[in-house]
């Protein structure tokens, strides 16, 4: 499972929330780790509600944390084999195991029939544990969501004992949040994926082009858009196999949910795929300027081709890039297309050079297993050459906040011994960084005399997020200014469907950047993508540099790269924007 770095244990439980409140299960998949820490947190948590014994209480949130940090799969493993993890016992092995079969085990299922539905989809809002979902459902018989509003809105929760005004507004505006979260709840790229990922497994190869937002590369995707030239009463058959749902049925389009995300095909024949692709790439912005180009020369543009106003002849294209050489234009890629001045460089043939993936050297935000890393030194070298790296920057968590099991200076020395050792024979260099905390009074988490040695640092905000916005960009400001420190990390701080941006004028940030000659991290983990499209145009347009950087935390992480890619395409960085692009040497004089 993919967890987040900072803040982990606070992190992984509202992530753990999150997910908990989708509660799907995918059959004839390997059950992740997460999942199976899920289960048994959801075990704990009812058997809490229930007031069962505090031992088996404890057991199961142990495991839970223990299974939920661990790197290896569990679900193959067999009972025996989990009983020599420590902390999880021949009890909970058995319940491991059968949560690997089924899903789930029958205590679970048992301890869910004693609790109601709707106080466990309580567990999921902000401020309500087992303790207070107990109190509400014995206290007042609140056991729904409406319930709960309802009682709060009667002022009835401040009556109870320890429950005060101010918990009462917070179950308001939970409330509020997880109903919101459920309605309009954009997918991550990397849930995007694996949508696609199941879609695909019933088109055949070269019958369909994945378009909208997702073909964009933007950070979030509301639906994933499909055209197809397969016949769509076939397609439409096995479809349905993996569709959950079936929104919408027909020979033109059919959208179904899948995964619990909502997919639309569009059909289309080969010889207009062309103008259909165009349309369902969008953005809709784009689409309607294009449009407005086309009439000034006297043509309508649509779905369907191009007709001469005229003549009433119509023109059909099957590839985009016809398209745009018709309209007297560079062709224009999909990240651009958002009416952000694109059409106009189109026209003018001023369009940038954007960066592409084959240019990028490294990449520069990574975590080893010397803090919440799954792979140790050379493991991460060996990683960083199977992805064609000449470097990466290994970035771990400073010791300053005290958790993610933080690297202290004795710490840092001796991993700096471990990556001189791996660097001696690998074609793939470990730049030592840190990813050191930029403390509430603007500080950084370790003293001058440890960073000044270290190739390149990263400051990142991972405390007291709730600063007014004065004093959190002040506080950014510093960390600019302060000589040790080269990029700033993830820099508004958001998890997306998680955690709101922290307040922080931007605009000023960047402009101190630009100042002091720093780089903005593109943060391209799917839960972060931080700083987004718009703020990486900023920075691109100021001269700020932009570094990509995963925030791995596992092999399979690194792949991120490519949503940080995209992303800065979106906001037109080149490749001299970019310190992915640099060399090795280029990089560290940059940071010197
Ligand atoms: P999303 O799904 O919210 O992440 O964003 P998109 O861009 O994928 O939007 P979606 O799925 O609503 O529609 C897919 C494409 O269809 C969109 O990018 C452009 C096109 N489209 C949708 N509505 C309109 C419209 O009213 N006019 C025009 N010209 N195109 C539209
Ligand atoms: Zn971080
Ligand atoms: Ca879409
Ligand atoms: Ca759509």
């Amino acid at each position: 499972m993919h967890r987040i770095n900072e803040n982990a244990y606070v992190e992984t439980r509202t992530k753990k929330k999150v997910r908990q409140e989708r509660g799907e299960y995918m059959e004839g998949m390997e059950v992740s780790n997460g999942k199976i820490a899920d289960q048994l947190h959801l075990m704990a948590q009812l058997l809490e509600i229930l007031e069962e014994n505090p031992f088996k209480i404890r057991a199961y949130i142990r495991a839970a944390e223990v299974i939920g940090r661990l790197a290896t799969p569990v679900a193959a493993l067999s009972p025996k084999d989990l009983e020599t993890i420590a902390g999880i016992g021949p009890a909970i092995a058995e319940k491991v195991h059968e949560i690997a079969a089924n899903g789930t085990f029958p205590e679970l299922e048992e301890a869910r029939g004693r609790v109601p539905p709707g106080l466990i989809e309580m567990l999921t809002l902000e401020g309500v544990g087992p303790k207070t979902a107990r109190v509400l459902w014995k206290k007042l018989h609140i056991e729904t969501l409406d319930d709960l509003e309802k009682a709060a809105r009667g002022h009835r929760i401040r009556t109870l004992k320890g429950f005060g005004e101010k918990k009462e507004r917070g179950f308001l505006k939970a409330i509020a949040i997880a109903r919101q979260r459920k309605e309009e709840r954009r997918m991550t790229r990397l849930e995007a994926d694996l949508v696609i990922e199941e879609v695909k497994r019933v088109m055949r190869e070269g019958t369909y082009d994945v378009a909208g937002s997702y073909r964009r590369g933007k950070s979030t995707i509301g639906d994933i858009d499909i055209v197809s030239v397969d016949t769509p009463s076939t397609l439409n058959r096995r479809l349905t196999q993996i569709a959950d749902e079936v929104l919408d049925e027909g020979e033109r389009k059919t959208s179904f949910r899948c995964r619990g995300s909502r997919v639309d095909i569009r059909y289309t024949t080969r010889s207009t795929l062309g103008t259909m692709l165009l349309y369902l790439t969008g953005s809709k912005a784009f689409n309607i300027r294009l449009r407005e180009i086309a009439l000034q020369k006297g043509w309508r543009l649509n779905e369907y081709g191009i007709r001469d106003l005229t003549l009433g002849t119509v023109h059909e294209f099957s590839r985009e890039a016809e398209i745009f050489s018709f309209l007297g234009m560079d062709p224009i890629v999909p990240e651009l297309r958002e009416d952000w001045g694109e059409i106009d460089a189109a026209l003018s043939h001023n369009l940038p050079n954007l960066v592409e993936r084959s240019q990028i050297r490294s990449d520069l935000h990574v975590h080893s297993s010397w803090s919440d890393g799954n792979l140790d030194i050379p493991a991460l070298a060996k990683a960083g050459e199977a992805h064609g790296y000449t470097h990466l920057l290994c970035t771990d968590h400073s010791s300053s906040l005290g958790i993610a099991r933080g690297l202290d200076e004795p710490a840092l020395r001796r991993q700096a011994h471990e990556i001189e050792i791996s660097n001696r024979d690998s074609s793939c260099q470990i730049l030592h960084g840190v990813e050191v905390d930029i403390l509430a009074d603007g500080t950084t988490g370790l003293p001058s005399r440890i960073l000044k040695d270290l190739d390149v640092v990263i400051g990142s905000v991972h405390s007291a997020f709730s600063q007014e916005i004065d004093v959190m960009t002040r506080r950014v400001l510093s960390a600019i200014g302060n000589e040790h420190i080269d990029i700033i990390g993830h820099p508004t701080g958001r998890l997306l469907g998680q955690r709101e941006a922290y307040a922080i004028d931007m605009p000023r940030v960047i402009a101190a950047a630009a100042e002091a000659g720093k780089a903005l991290e593109c943060n391209a983990s799917p839960f972060r993508m931080d700083i987004d499209d718009l703020h990486i145009r900023e920075a691109v347009t100021k001269g700020v540099p932009i570094s990509i950087g995963t925030d791995s935390h596992g092999p399979g992480d690194l792949a991120w790269m490519d949503y940080g890619v995209k992303l800065c395409r979106r906001g037109w960085a080149e490749p001299g924007n970019i310190l992915n692009t640099m060399s090795v040497d280029g990089l560290r004089e940059w940071a010197s």
